[in-house]
């Protein structure tokens, strides 16, 4: 069991615990999409909800549960939603946030799909959009309309590590009755919980840091307040975006080990991050643990570390990107990120491919841009096989 004051590994560890008849260690794998009631009127009452029950897993399941309220304790939210992957959390919260005519305003460098989902799906419903650079609170009070209803920030932004001001947002959107959402994949809640700093949801991509092993596809929503948790948990139910139990069971497993893989994956990157900046083929690096980070200071204020990503370009542009991609031996060649394994790939022609090439340059999401996600492997072969890969170009 824990309690607020436990530490945060501690609640890695136990914070899902389940009371089970069997007294088991770990959370126990409900693989069933059904419930049974002991008679029809147990059923009637579980479904008014005047009696509290199990009555199908795409409403609610115990690992499911036992996953919701570990995550919630970890951001520090009211409640959250489980579902099967990052883009039906963003999903989910377009649907559930905004009515036909609505504007919403959202970091420019975001995860491709998180941006071509609304500018080319929900575009359809009437939805309107506008994607600024965030790390500039000017450019956020200039871009707001009679109609906006919800600021979308990404920080750091996924691939051009911007880190844009949550605290400052959250005041911005209070003064004009905005929802502030985050998406926190990149930091997980290790690093930092944007509902502290003023934001009213998260959301994560538990594909990556917080399932860490690169062996499933899930996401979660955590909401500060009761009213948008049952507003997104009903859209989210009556979607069927629902996460699977066996996938919860996955997650909470690999969770256990969020804070000690972080500390490791970003020691390594520091180092990573350092060596590249040094490299005389090496144009530019962008990683929060550097001094030459636009919002170093910022960065050091609201996350409690730097996290695993960093982005470069090489003097050699994109021709010399690829020469180091297919030379790399330790470094897989994959998209994703957040997981035990190095990751290399480029933002450009995989995970943005579909943003226009205008919308790409604007957002800073260059050719020559390269994406590491760095891992727990031991930092110096790490390095090494950068080196080497890197002396072919
Ligand atoms: N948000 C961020 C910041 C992401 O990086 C991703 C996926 C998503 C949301 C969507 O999550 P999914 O549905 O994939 O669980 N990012 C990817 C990336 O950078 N490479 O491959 C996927």
């Amino acid at each position: 069991m824990t309690n607020e004051d436990s530490g945060f590994n501690t609640k890695l560890i136990h914070a899902g615990d389940v009371d089970d008849q069997f007294g088991s260690a770990t959370v126990p794998i409900y693989q069933t999409s059904t419930f049974t009631f002991e008679n029809a009127e147990h059923g009637a009452q579980c479904f008014a909800g005047e009696r509290s029950g199990y009555m199908y897993t795409r409403l609610a399941n115990p690992t499911i549960d036992a996953l919701e309220r570990q995550i919630a304790i970890l951001e520090h939210g009211y409640g959250a939603i489980a579902v099967s992957s990052g883009m039906a959390a963003a999903s989910t919260i377009y649907l559930g946030l905004l009515n036909t005519g609505d504007h919403i305003i959202s970091t420019d460098a975001i995860y491709g799909a998180s941006r071509t989902v609304m500018e080319k799906q929900f575009v359809r419903f009437g939805f309107q959009s506008t994607y600024i650079d965030t790390t500039d609170l000017e450019e956020i009070k200039k871009a707001i309309r009679p109609n906006t209803k919800v600021l979308y920030i990404e920080t750091p932004a996924n691939p051009t590590m911007g880190i844009t001001d949550l605290a400052a947002c959250s005041r911005i959107a209070k003064k004009h009755g905005l929802v502030l959402v985050v998406d926190n994949t990149f930091c997980s809640p290790y690093l930092q919980n944007p509902l502290d700093l003023g934001a009213d949801i998260v959301f994560h991509s538990m594909t990556k840091f917080i399932n860490g092993h690169a062996d499933v596809v899930a996401g979660v929503i955590i909401t500060k307040e009761k009213a948008h948790y049952t507003q997104l948990r009903t859209m989210m139910t009556n979607l069927g975006c629902n996460m699977d139990p066996h996938q919860a069971y996955l997650v909470i497993r690999g969770l256990k080990t969020l804070g000690i893989r972080i500390d490791r994956g970003q020691d390594n990157a520091q180092k990573v991050a350092e060596f590249l900046e040094k490299h005389p083929k090496i144009e530019w690096v962008k990683y929060p643990g550097l001094s030459s980070h636009p919002q170093y200071e910022l960065g050091k204020q609201q996350m409690r570390g730097s996290g695993t990503m960093i982005s470069f370009g090489l003097k050699s542009g994109f021709t010399g990107g690829k020469v180091l991609m297919n030379n790399v031996h330790l470094a897989l060649l994959a998209v994703s990120l957040g997981g035990v394994e190095t990751l290399i790939q480029h933002p450009a022609s995989m995970t943005h491919s579909k943003v226009s090439t205008e919308d790409k340059n604007n957002a800073g999401i260059t050719d020559d841009l390269i994406r590491l996600s760095v891992g727990i492997e031991d930092v110096q072969d790490i390095i090494n096989d950068l080196s080497q890969a890197l002396e072919i170009i």
